[in-house]
């Protein structure tokens, strides 16, 4: 399996056939680093496509789900390999009240095949459980997505609980979703905002 194969898949989306491309790349005794090299490689031209309208919505959720296929095989060689190196740790949740977590979850798929460790709460997760998770993994990002106008609130109450617990100066808080934007992010306690989930990234590199 060449990782240029590896590379097409992704970008060709190609849900049914990765998982298999994968193990053959991996028996062959290819590192598990090069081969999420290769993916993210087709993880990159899916979101450059995203950026210049060639690809749409459709086409990055089915990129987030062709990785999440290729993850189940690859992250027990890469968690082999990885013993021992660093990574930046990052919480992202959706905020509580709310149910939307689709745009989190394309997120979440694309964080992880860049090479970020991530602790997903899910959805509707209050902020005592961020915190926890937090003091639990010396996690050093919170990413919060919020879809609804109803909840965006929760920001500054999630921003709140940082001050009151101390680690506010230990941990940068991006966010994200429809109602938001700089401006008000900003003005709810976050660092950060992106637009989308391939601009998250971006992002998130920066503040890591
Ligand atoms: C699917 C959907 C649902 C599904 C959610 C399923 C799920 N598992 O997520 C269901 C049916 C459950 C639902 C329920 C409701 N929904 Co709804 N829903 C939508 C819908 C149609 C699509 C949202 C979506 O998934 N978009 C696709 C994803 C990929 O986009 P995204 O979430 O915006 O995420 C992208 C970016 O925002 C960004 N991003 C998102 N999060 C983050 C976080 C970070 C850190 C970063 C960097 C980036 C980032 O990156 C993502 C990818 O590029 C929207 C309308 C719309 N067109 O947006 C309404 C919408 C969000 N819903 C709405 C409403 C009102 C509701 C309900 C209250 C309806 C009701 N009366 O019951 C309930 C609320 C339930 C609750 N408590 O949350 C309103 C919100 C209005 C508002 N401004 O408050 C919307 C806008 C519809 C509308 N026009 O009225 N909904």
């Amino acid at each position: 399996m060449e990782f240029e194969k590896l590379t097409e898949l992704i970008i060709e989306l190609e849900v049914d056939d990765i998982q298999e491309a994968v193990k053959e790349a991996l028996d062959e005794g290819k590192e598990a680093f090069e081969v999420l090299g290769a993916l993210t490689k087709g993880m990159d031209e899916v979101g450059r496509r995203y950026e210049e309208k060639e690809y749409y919505l459709t086409e990055l959720v089915l990129a987030g789900e062709t990785m999440k296929e290729a993850f189940e095989v690859l992250q027990p060689a890469l968690a082999a390999a990885d013993e021992g190196q660093e990574k930046t740790k990052i919480i992202l949740a959706t905020v509580k009240g709310d149910n939307h977590d689709i745009g989190k979850n394309i997120l979440a798929s694309l964080l992880l095949s860049s090479g970020f460790e991530i602790h997903d709460l899910g959805m509707d997760v209050d902020a005592n459980t961020i915190i926890e998770k937090v003091k639990e993994t010396n996690a050093t990002i919170v990413a919060l997505s919020s879809l609804l106008t109803m909840t965006v609130e929760q920001i500054k109450v999630v921003h709140e609980a940082l001050q009151e617990a101390g680690l506010r100066d230990d941990v940068k808080l991006i966010v994200g979703g429809a109602p938001l934007n700089m401006e008000l992010a900003k003005k709810l306690g976050a660092d950060d905002f992106a637009e989308d989930a391939v601009d998250g990234v971006k992002h998130i590199k920066n503040l890591a």
